[in-house]
């Protein structure tokens, strides 16, 4: 199995998942830039999509779009407890998780990386993620074990000083963010990320 990365981006939820796992994978960089992989690929003819991440398993199928990419992986260690089962009121949950992340955090969080758009357009995109991210705050619950939206939400909020503004302001966030970074699989998945 090979995971597409580009380094500092949504690529890190299915790192952290894939070492949370402990599965056999080989990470393969991606310049997100100039659309090359570190062996010399054109990325577009692995994801005609061009962005990160993407999984590529041993029969060559592509898996993409990050919710998908975690659910594919818990799938292959569904007793690794990173996703309740499938039909009980917690994955559904889950799912409400991936996909608030997805659609609400990630890319309004992506869309402050653009220091181009209109002060008024940054402005209206960082007053309803704060709204998003007040919610998350209120809702923080320290007894759920960690899963996949865990590892997304990690690699989103992750972004937050890179685009000028401070976890702080929401200290239970900021708090389970630090923790977070100190567990062993997200350790390791942050380093392979850098090397
Ligand atoms: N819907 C996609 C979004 C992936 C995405 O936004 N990837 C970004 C990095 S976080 C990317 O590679 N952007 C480069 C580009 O769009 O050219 C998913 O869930 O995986």
């Amino acid at each position: 199995m090979k995971l597409y990365f580009a380094p500092n981006t949504c690529s890190l939820a299915s790192h952290i998942v894939l070492e949370e796992l402990g599965l056999p994978y080989q990470a393969v960089k991606v310049n997100n830039q100039t659309k090359r992989t570190a062996d010399d690929q054109d990325y577009l003819t692995i994801n005609p999509k061009g962005y990160v991440a993407a999984l590529v398993r041993d029969d060559g199928e592509v898996i993409t779009e990050a919710p998908v990419i975690l659910q594919y992986l818990d799938s292959l260690k569904p007793d690794a407890g990173l996703a309740p089962p499938a039909g009980s009121l917690e994955r559904w949950r889950l799912l409400e998780r991936l996909n608030f992340i997805g659609s609400e955090l990630h890319p309004k969080v992506a869309l402050l990386f653009n220091r181009d758009w209109p002060e008024a357009v940054l402005h209206s995109a960082r007053e309803k993620l704060f709204k998003r991210v007040d919610y998350l705050e209120g809702h923080l619950d320290p007894q759920r074990p960690f899963d996949l939206s865990d590892a997304y939400l990690f690699a989103v909020l992750g972004w937050f000083t890179r685009v000028g503004l401070s976890l702080s302001q929401w200290p239970r966030l900021h708090s389970w963010h630090q923790a977070t970074a100190q567990r062993p699989a997200v350790q390791r998945a942050l380093a392979a990320q850098e090397a």
